[in-house]
């Protein structure tokens, strides 16, 4: 049908980073939901929110694959799209993952990344903040100089540092770029010399694993990472949920006269 939303589209889901949990969520999603002449486009979260920049301020369609806690939720006017089957594995948690052997090497920083938990709310904080033009240090700073309560609580009864490194592992998403960066932050300020290095999902799970990163807070589970985590769950320590409540999907601009993923069906 030429006046689908599919023709309206290319036929394009606008995805991400292609080892993104999301990205194998959506490919479950067009197996699941008989999607066929439809393609999922690899690229990189920077582009995607680009892409839904551009469409958005000319009022096009556009499919993205999209999450949340996310800034494009404030910025523009969006909706998932109904998942009646599931495959995007509603809400979950993003959990702390340390290497072994932090809590003996690094019992300061072991007690905050084990302290540490927030909500969905004060994440966006941080997230507008960066799209606001601020860098991410600059953003966390901020957040953290408002939130003075929420960082005592992370802080509580833990042992201060004399400088030993820690290094936070991160996937350049802005979920994880906002959480790395304030984290970074506050162990930077009991003492410890953060370094945050920026890799691919795969290796962000390996680098906990063998040792060469100490830290990530940014593992989404209990679907979004059941590969990864399943995959090196043995050699890791998983500290539990930072922050409850999070969703991923398909995304579309309100303005889209579509509620599910069945209607890409037609
Ligand atoms: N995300 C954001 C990630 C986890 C954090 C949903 C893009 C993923 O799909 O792996």
């Amino acid at each position: 049908d030429e006046n689908s939303i599919g023709a309206a589209v290319g036929y394009k889901i606008i995805g991400i980073e292609p080892g993104a949990g999301i990205m194998e969520q959506a490919r479950t999603t067009v197996k699941e939901y008989g999607l066929d002449q439809w393609n999922l486009i690899e690229g990189s979260s920077a582009a995607m929110t680009t892409e839904l920049k551009k469409a958005y301020n000319a009022q096009k369609p556009i499919i993205v694959t999209g999450w949340s806690p996310h800034w494009k939720f404030s910025s523009f006017d969006l909706k998932f799209l109904e998942d009646p089957k599931g495959t995007f594995g509603g809400a979950e948690d993003i959990h702390t993952l340390v290497r072994k052997g932090l809590k003996e090497d690094a019992p300061g920083a072991y007690t905050i990344l084990d302290q540490f938990s927030w909500e969905p709310k004060d994440l966006e904080d941080v997230m507008a903040y960066i799209t606001g033009g601020m860098s991410a240090e600059e953003a966390a700073q901020k957040w953290i100089k408002e939130n003075p309560d929420r960082v005592a609580e992370w802080v509580d009864g833990a042992q201060k540092a004399n400088g030993e490194s820690i290094d936070l592992a991160l996937v350049a998403w802005d979920t994880e770029i906002a959480s790395t960066n304030v984290i970074g932050k506050v162990l930077d300020q009991n003492g410890y010399d953060v370094s945050l290095t920026q890799v691919e999902v795969g290796p962000m799970y390996a680098g906990i694993s063998n040792g060469s990163s100490d830290a990530m807070v940014g593992a989404w589970l209990p679907s979004t990472h059941i590969e990864y985590y399943n995959a090196y769950k043995e050699d890791l320590m998983d500290l539990g949920p930072n922050l409850r409540g999070t969703k991923n999907g398909l995304v579309v601009p309100q303005y889209m006269e579509i509620d599910s993923i069945e209607d890409l069906q037609k």
